[in-house]
């Protein structure tokens, strides 16, 4: 069993004159010595807080106790965005994102959600969990967060829509399409000919009931777990966009743990990250089933027409240009040719 010496993490932290507002709420109740928050903006239902729950269970386990990091899914506490600020300034310690909305902060983050970068989770995982995600988490780094070796899955992005299927191309013209708030999500909407609109997951069911947004895109079972699909009734097999989360630590917190914490709470979440990669996948075999049973019509598109429209919209070039030589030529390194 893990023995957390928290004479030796406050020494240390004097010395350092860090005194993170997380550690300053370290609490005895129920005998833990490290009461942190890990949130995220998921359901539930969904794996990535199923996981997630159970790494935490896994890390209280084997500490006895004395790390106790409580699970606050669904954005219990705040828009994406506003988690975001919640993580940087240290009221929550744990936080999973999507790489294109943390690009709000690190511009270069989002470089993996490049519109049909990927021809599927063959070359999406050798990338992450090598060199080009190795480039990423640098990046991350140099904001003062702290990404995980493991990326949790989101999942391959397909379009919903209230209003009529989208087909082609031509059928995203004007579509009032509801995003995450990241310009590239933006860029590659109004790329396509529609008027994208920035919300933060939180507000999406509510916007798509109201019909202030007639569409949204995002994975199966992020649809499904959402229960989109009672506000939703066409879906559009794009697979325009690969998206998964990077389960972020608040950098000057992590670096007062001790370095046996560090190493269980790691050796959980990337553990646990794994085994939510394959929840997705077998999701991803059912799923199509579910939500046409749930209502939702189903429609095939022909991919390549729409990436050849963002291609003569200038799309690939523009964000070739902000991501730099050395960020698209690790992306190419591991998918292909991306243009
Ligand atoms: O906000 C979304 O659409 C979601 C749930 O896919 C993300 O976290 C980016």
């Amino acid at each position: 069993m893990t023995k957390i010496n928290r004479r030796s993490l406050i020494a240390n932290t004097l010395a350092g004159a860090v005194l993170a507002p997380a550690v300053l709420r370290i609490s005895k109740v129920h005998g833990a010595e490290f009461t942190l928050k890990y949130a995220n903006n998921s359901p539930v239902t969904h794996p990535l807080t199923i996981r997630t729950k159970e790494a935490m269970e896994a890390i209280a386990k084997e500490t006895g106790g004395k790390v106790d990091i409580q699970v606050f899914p669904n954005s219990q506490l705040g828009s994406d965005t506003d988690m975001l600020s919640q993580l940087r300034s240290g009221a929550i310690e744990f936080f999973t994102l999507s790489p294109l909305i943390l690009s709000t902060l690190v511009p270069k983050a989002s470089v993996s959600g490049i519109g049909f970068a990927w021809p599927g989770y063959d070359k999406v995982w050798p990338a992450m969990d090598g060199e080009f995600g190795a480039y990423v988490r640098a990046e991350i780094a140099k904001s003062g967060l702290v990404a995980f070796d493991k990326m949790y899955d989101n999942g391959f992005r397909q379009i919903t829509s209230s209003t009529k299927p989208i087909a082609s191309p031509a059928d995203l013209d004007g579509f009032k399409i509801r995003v995450p708030p990241s310009p590239l999500w933006t860029s590659m909407f109004k790329a396509f000919g529609a008027a994208p609109l920035s919300i933060n997951f939180s507000e999406v069911y509510s916007a798509l009931q109201t019909k202030v947004a007639e569409g949204q895109e995002n994975p199966l079972a992020i649809i499904n777990a959402a229960k989109l699909y009672e506000v939703q009734k066409y879906l559009a097999k794009t697979n325009h966009m690969w998206d998964g989360f990077w389960f972020l630590a608040n950098g000057k917190l992590w670096a007062t743990l001790p370095k046996d914490v560090q190493a269980v709470i790691t050796k959980h979440v990337d553990a646990h990250a794994i085994k939510q990669r394959e929840d997705i996948a077998q999701l991803n075999a059912t799923l199509e089933t579910e939500l046409t049973g749930k209502g939702i019509v189903f429609n095939a598109v022909d991919n390549t027409k729409f990436r050849e429209k963002l291609a003569s919209a200038g799309f690939y070039k523009e964000w070739q240009e902000k991501f730099g030589p050395e960020a698209w030529a690790l992306l190419e390194k591991y998918a292909g040719k991306v243009s």
